[in-house]
């Protein structure tokens, strides 16, 4: 199994990227530096997720970036994905990796102690940690700062940080310890991504990531 690597990790979200289209987006990503990238597009029908995402696996298998598919465990199959991200609401973990096999990377979104806990009990590869803070992306209560740090003291596994994530609230997450962290529409939606992934680079001090 392909390791998660630290840093930022990227997520597509076209309608919060301002015209910029997801494979654009994902060029954009990759070419700043970013070494994973997940599918998520809530609003095409699944036969346009299937086709985008197999145009993006492809992108990240001919740059060497991990690629994850949000929701989809068949289209994550379907795409040869490196893995695949599931919520809570979602089948099993167990269940997920009866289907996709022991080398799939397999992600689950968390907001509590008792979900991360049980996640890494039933064999996630890392979690996501959040919304940290308050955030139009996601329909849900921010978990809040101490969650993270929860994670950061008592969880084994990867954890990237998520949610309500900015260049001005950046440093609090660094703070923590938290070595993974996502940014989705502070990236996608950026008018230079490119300046925006270099400015967190200068935030986050790179020496402690790399
Ligand atoms: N999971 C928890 S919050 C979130 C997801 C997918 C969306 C985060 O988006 P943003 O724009 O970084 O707040
Ligand atoms: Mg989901």
């Amino acid at each position: 199994m392909k390791e998660i690597p630290l840093g930022l990790y990227g997520i597509t979200a076209e309608n919060f990227a301002n015209g910029k289209s997801n494979v654009e987006c994902v060029k954009e990503m990759i070419k700043s530096g970013i070494k994973i990238i997940q599918y998520r597009e809530k609003y095409k029908s699944l036969k346009e997720k299937a086709k985008e995402a197999k145009e993006i696996a492809k992108i990240c298998k001919d740059n060497g970036i991990i690629f994850i598919v949000n929701d989809h465990v068949d289209i994550a199959l379907l795409v040869e994905a490196d893995g695949v991200h599931v919520g809570q609401d979602d089948m099993d973990i167990k269940d997920v990796r009866k289907i996709v096999g022991k080398d799939m990377i397999i992600g689950v979104s968390t907001h509590a102690p008792d979900e991360a806990l049980k996640a890494q009990n039933d064999g996630a590869d890392y979690i996501g940690v959040g919304p940290i803070f308050k955030t139009t992306t996601k329909k849900r209560e921010p978990v809040g700062l101490e969650y993270l740090e929860f994670v950061v003291k008592n969880i084994n596994i990867p954890y990237v940080a998520i949610g309500g994530i900015k260049k001005y609230n950046f440093d609090k997450i660094v703070q923590t310890g938290a070595k993974r962290i996502c940014l989705v529409s502070e990236i996608v939606g950026a008018k230079n991504i490119e300046k925006m992934i270099s400015d967190l680079k200068n935030i986050q001090n790179l020496s402690k990531f790399e």
